[in-house]
């Protein structure tokens, strides 16, 4: 694609709201770095208007299931939906059952959803880069709310739930996920926990043990400080519970961040999204292309041997790259 009137054409069918237009978009963020620099320069003053959530947990914990009754739940209320799925693992929805698929289909029929998955295709940081653009697209598309599902398997999705303004974690009874949450540093990202499969035994236990935990954080009593509530859902057709309160909750932290008494606050974790993904941008960069034209291939191959075979350590190596950026 050039630069010109294909461009600005998809720029205006993404404003509009077009899928295939939307669709399109988030397969040039995911494959073509140049062409979406320009892009997303194009789409971003109309963006800023999206609440985005983000989804995280183990595989099999129930995100997408719960994405998907949260998604309908919202469009009850008249807000429209996109989705985004960034899970390498599993495609939406993938170990969901009969009845899933079919709400699912019921979901992407309806012109006010969207829904995507992205793969790990992405080289090094090029996914959480990639996701961060696919939210761009879908918030100047004016989607209300963007859901993120990120499996949780640590740091990555700690930087890709870092771009939520509502980080919702899921842990699931019977696999000390409490514990495990507090241990991968998961249950400080969360602004809502939710205690999925609330139907197995074991869930009142886990949600009290959580609730405990938060209360021994020392600054969670601080004034205008969020406090994180612990949701109990289940999502087993026909019993699906919690998922109104989810969504109650939800806007309740909204109505918080917008709060002009929190404004200090909203604008601080504002700082930190950017920073991050100005982060995000420079160390792509910086292996993607300015590593390249440092170091060749054979370089590269003469360098690791050494290091392999103990000749220099690791440290000496990366400075050996990075020297002439210094000099
Ligand atoms: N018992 C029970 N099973 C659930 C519940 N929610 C989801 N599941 C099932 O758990 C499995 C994994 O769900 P999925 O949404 O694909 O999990 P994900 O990998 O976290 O996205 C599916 O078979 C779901 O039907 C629940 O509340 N209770
Ligand atoms: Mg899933």
């Amino acid at each position: 694609m050039d630069d010109g009137p294909l461009m600005e054409k998809l720029v205006e069918k993404v404003l509009e709201r077009s899928k295939r237009a939307i669709a399109k978009a988030i397969t040039l963020v995911e494959n073509h770095p140049d062409e979406c620099e320009l892009f997303i320069k194009k789409i971003f003053p109309h963006t800023g208007h999206a609440l985005v959530v983000g989804i995280t947990g183990p595989p099999g914990s129930g995100k997408s299931t719960l994405v998907n009754n949260l998604a309908i739940e919202f469009r009850k209320r008249g807000k429209t939906v996109g989705i985004i799925a960034v899970d390498p693992t599993s495609p939406f929805s993938g170990g969901a059952l009969l009845g899933d698929r079919i709400r699912m289909d019921e979901l992407s029929g309806d012109p006010d959803v969207f829904i995507r998955s992205m793969g790990s295709r992405g080289s090094l940081g090029g996914l959480s880069r990639a996701t961060m653009d696919a939210i761009r697209v879908l918030d100047a598309s004016g989607f209300d709310l963007v859901l993120v599902e990120t499996v949780g398997a640590g740091q990555s999705e700690v930087e890709i739930v870092r771009t939520a303004h509502t980080t919702i974690v899921i842990g699931i009874p019977g696999t000390g996920d409490a514990v495990q949450a507090i241990k991968a540093g998961i249950l400080e990202i969360a602004d809502i926990y939710v205690v999925n499969k609330s139907d197995r035994p074991g869930a009142e236990e886990i949600a009290k043990e959580l609730r405990l935990l938060l209360t021994l954080d020392p600054h969670s009593k601080d004034e205008g400080r969020w406090q994180v509530p612990v949701i109990p859902t289940t999502n087993l057709p026909p019993i699906i519970s919690g998922i109104q309160k989810l969504a109650d909750t939800i806007l309740k932290h909204e109505l918080f961040l917008n709060d002009p008494k929190n404004a200090q606050f909203a604008f601080e974790q504002e700082k930190i999204r950017r920073k991050n993904e100005i982060h995000e941008i420079i160390k792509v960069e910086i292996f993607e292309n300015m590593l390249t034209s440092l170091i060749g291939k054979q370089e590269w191959e003469k360098l690791l041997q050494e290091v392999i075979s103990k000749k220099t350590d690791p440290y000496s190596a990366a400075r050996s790259i990075m020297d002439p950026l210094f000099r």
